[in-house]
């Protein structure tokens, strides 16, 4: 399970051939947006801070953007498809359900960005171009990824309007929670075809320069459990953490397996949400009927044995169901809700780090004996 991969940051070594900021917004194409934008309101605890919509010249969609901390989500429905951009999201909606279109990326330069990019093999979907406004002038391309997902490569440089031109600054649906539920985007999983893991490994090495993180899920623990197999692409900072996942012949169908019959192919499977409370953060979205994964007391009978001393006491975590892993460089607490909309395919984690870098291998075997309970309530496995 060991593998040698320098972790030197590309900076330290060369100039990085693809620098990026950090993730600028996950993009969702929904069936209803208004509703949407509500839930990520009152039960993730995000703001609404922008909208674009037929009241502001938009007649073809209504996006409503989110934000908390730095995390920016944003989330669009067809009203009347006119353009291929309206007919591609409502096509989206109507082929895989509510779903992850682009993951939306900032980088400092966003034509060096996109030269770099399909240079080594990335096709393009949109050519550099510069939108402004009173506020300023944002350059973005996009380029493909897995399924019918794209990045899209956003060059703000100073920007100051509440999201882009074409956007107005909107109130809040309600008062966020005085206490932030997360801040900030750690890391976005997609899920790919059978024996497609290496190759788009490989395409965001080739193409954006991101390396491999030292935790992947080989052939044994695959077989043994998880049935699926999964590597950690990040950019040489990484502030962008991409794991890709297969699914794994095992013991049961695959929850992989799963995601791709009801997706109808590859995309976004889960989008971890750092927080530096995760008691406060689970409390309040439980409260608010947010669902989480069941984890058996068992888990918690043993987790001293192994766990070590962590921020939250033991019976704190078993509460609610909260995850721990450690490795060589600390520990992290995590925990995974159930599906957020009727297909058994796009899931959120909630993530509070204590020094590892790691994904919560340690919790593989808990983790998957719990998703695959509820694959079996769905008649799926
Ligand atoms: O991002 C990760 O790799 C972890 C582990 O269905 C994981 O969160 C992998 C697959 C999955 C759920 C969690
Ligand atoms: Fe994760």
């Amino acid at each position: 399970m060991t593998e040698t991969i320098d972790h030197t940051p590309h900076t330290a070594r060369q100039a990085d051939p693809f620098p990026v900021k950090g993730m600028d917004a996950v993009v969702f194409a929904v069936g209803n947006a208004k509703q949407a934008a509500h839930y990520y309101s009152t039960a993730f605890g995000m703001k609404l801070v922008a909208y674009s919509g037929p009241e502001n010249g938009s007649r073809e969609t209504a996006s409503y953007v989110l934000t908390n901390g730095a995390a920016r989500f944003v989330l669009t429905s067809v009203i009347k498809a006119s353009t291929d951009r309206g007919r591609f999201l409502a096509d989206h909606v109507a082929a895989h359900g509510d779903g992850v279109v682009d993951l939306a990326i900032e980088v400092p330069d966003a034509r060096k960005a996109y030269a770099y990019a399909v240079e080594h093999g990335a096709t393009g979907i949109a050519e550099p171009y510069e939108v402004k406004d009173e506020h300023g002038t944002v350059v973005m391309a996009s380029i493909a990824t897995y399924g019918k997902t794209r990045h899209t490569l956003v060059e703000r440089s100073g920007y100051d309007g509440p999201y882009l031109p074409g956007f107005v600054a909107a109130d809040p649906i309600v008062e966020p929670p005085a206490k932030r539920t997360f801040q900030a985007i750690d890391h976005c999983v997609g899920n790919v075809e059978l024996g497609r893991m290496n190759e788009w490994v490989g395409f965001y090495n080739k193409v954006m320069g991101f390396t491999n993180m030292k935790e992947f899920v080989g052939d044994d623990i695959a077989t043994e459990y998880s049935a699926l197999m999964s590597k950690v692409v990040a950019d040489g900072t990484l502030k962008v953490k991409f794991p890709i996942n297969e699914p794994a012949i095992a013991k049961k169908k695959s929850q992989i397996d799963e995601y791709l019959e009801f997706y109808g192919g590859a995309g976004v499977q889960h989008i971890a949400l750092a927080t530096n409370d995760i008691v406060a953060t689970v409390r309040s979205m439980r409260a608010a009927g947010v669902q989480f994964l069941d984890t058996p007391d068992s888990y918690y009978d043993t987790l001293g044995e192994w766990a070590g001393e962590t921020r939250v006491p033991v019976e704190t975590l078993r509460e609610l169901k909260i995850l721990v892993d450690r490795d060589e460089d600390g520990y992290l607490l995590q925990i995974f809700t159930k599906p957020v909309q009727d297909r058994p395919t796009v899931f959120f984690e909630m993530i509070e780090r204590h020094g590892s870098m790691g994904f919560g291998k340690g919790n593989f075997k808990a983790l998957f004996e719990a998703i695959e309970r509820e694959q079996e309530k769905r008649g799926n496995l």
